[in-house]
Parts: structure tokens; C-alpha cells; sequence
């Protein structure tokens, strides 16, 4: 019995260890193209200081996995064994609740600073101030709507662009938009952005980011938000600016179309 404790233990180790470092391919072999068991790769400008903070923070987990259970399963295989006697009553020790109280919190303390400026960059309010508006973004059960201010560049006037499911925007710009919500609480998540942010119903959060990269890639809502939840998908569409404006001039001439071909 104390034996196979100890196996179990040990080959939980084995695992996690083995799933942190086989993430890319892992037991079910590679995924589809593009995909992996990890991130992808990132293509926004902050992505970068999101995957140092994430690798930094995973590798202290690993470290400190690895700590524990390694004690756990020397513990289990130690202390196991059938004794004779009556058990000894402990009192605990002063010096060690300080040592695992002060470690950890130290530790945090470290995390909290090393991820201030990243956060600063991305989530203050700060770091959308006073930058031009580029769209305003709806979640409701269960799609996301973006709407663009159209040719006159202002939002709330009869030429407004609506893009359901879709979301282009131009490359190498720095788009900020409104995120909000119609019902109940979403999450607009791009994990090649590196970007998550829940949308709150009442609430107008700003939002920014910058894809240093073209390309389709996938949105997804990361908030469970009723029945329809896992098919609350969308797609970020990052093309050149000039393909952007001629997108933005077809989707006004879709728009003041009767349907039918000109001509
Ligand atoms: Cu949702």
C-alpha cells in the first residue's frame, strides 16, 4: 500500500511535469494548423510582456510543483509505515509558518511588481486616453457586433458600418474601442492578442490594441454566458490600412444598396 502511494504521487509528478514540458504536441499528437496546446504565437505589440510575465509565473509553479510534491511523496513514503505508540501532539512551529507565510508572500509581492508597468500599458485608463475611437464592440447572447463610424468618421450619424461576427482592422495601428455588453457578462478574448477583457452589462471599458501582424484570427467569449456560449465566436480580420478603407468603402455601398446590382 505505502509503495503504491507513493507510485501515484510520484507519477502525478511525472505528469505534470511531462504536460508542461510536451505542451506544443502532449498525448493526442500535434494540432491543427495554426494551433497548438500552448498559445500561439502572439501578434500583438504587448504580447511579448504578457509571455515573459506567463513563462516567468509558470516555471515558479513548476519549481514549486516539482518542491512539493517531491516532499509530499518523501513524506508518504517516510511516515507510512505502521508505528507502535500513541501519535505525538504538535504544537506547530513559530519559524516555519513564517518561513511558508513569508515566501509566498513575497513571492506575490515580486509578481505584483514585475507585472505593474504591463498592466498599466494595457488596462488603464491612461492607455486609451484621449486616442481616437476607432469602433464600439457589443457582446449579447450569443454574437459580438462591431460598429464603425463609417466614412464621415463619426459615431451615431446614418452612415455608421455594422459588422456582425467580423472584426477588420487595419495592421500596425493602435485601435482603441468600447466594449459593452447587452445582457449578461461576456469576455472578449483574442489569444493571439493576448488580450482578454470582460464585457460588463451598464459598463463602457475601453479597450486598445496594436497587431503588429496580418492575418484571420480567432475571438472567442471566455465568459460562460447561457445555453449558447461555446458557439459565441467571432474573427479578428487584420489587413493593410489601404484594404481596410476599401472594405469600409464595399461595406457603405452594401449598405445604401438595394440589393440589387447596380449598373
Ligand atoms: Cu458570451
Amino acid at each position: 500500500m505505502r509503495l503504491i502511494a507513493t507510485l501515484l504521487f510520484a507519477a502525478l509528478l511525472v505528469f505534470g511535469i511531462w504536460s508542461f514540458v510536451d505542451s506544443e504536441t502532449f498525448l493526442l499528437g500535434p494540432m491543427p494548423d495554426g494551433y497548438s496546446w500552448w498559445w500561439p504565437e502572439y501578434t500583438s505589440t504587448f504580447g511579448g510582456d504578457i509571455d515573459f510575465l506567463f513563462t516567468f509565473i509558470s516555471w515558479l509553479i513548476l519549481v514549486f510543483f516539482v518542491g512539493t510534491m517531491g516532499a509530499l511523496i518523501m513524506f508518504v513514503f517516510k511516515y507510512s509505515k505502521k508505528r507502535e505508540g500513541k501519535a505525538v501532539f504538535s504544537h506547530g512551529n513559530h519559524k516555519l509558518e513564517m518561513i511558508w507565510t513569508g515566501i509566498p508572500a513575497a513571492l506575490l509581492l515580486i509578481i505584483a511588481f514585475m507585472q505593474m508597468t504591463t498592466w498599466a500599458d494595457i488596462k488603464f485608463a491612461g492607455a486609451t486616453a484621449g486616442k481616437q475611437l476607432f469602433a464600439e464592440v457589443f457582446a449579447s447572447q450569443f454574437d459580438w457586433r462591431f460598429r464603425y463610424p463609417g466614412i464621415d468618421g463619426r459615431f451615431g450619424t446614418a452612415d455608421d458600418i455594422e459588422s456582425v461576427y467580423e472584426f477588420v482592422v487595419p495592421v500596425d495601428e493602435d485601435i482603441v474601442f468600447n466594449l459593452r455588453s447587452h445582457d449578461v457578462l461576456h469576455s472578449f478574448f483574442v489569444p493571439v492578442l493576448r488580450l482578454k477583457q470582460d464585457a460588463v452589462p451598464g459598463m463602457t471599458i475601453p479597450v486598445w490594441f496594436n497587431s503588429m501582424e496580418e492575418g484571420t484570427f480567432d475571438l472567442i467569449c471566455a465568459e460562460l454566458c447561457g445555453w449558447g456560449h461555446y458557439k459565441m465566436a467571432g474573427r479578428i480580420t487584420v489587413v493593410s490600412r489601404a484594404e481596410f478603407d476599401q472594405w469600409i468603402v464595399d461595406k457603405t455601398a452594401e449598405k445604401y444598396s438595394n440589393g440589387q446590382e447596380n449598373q
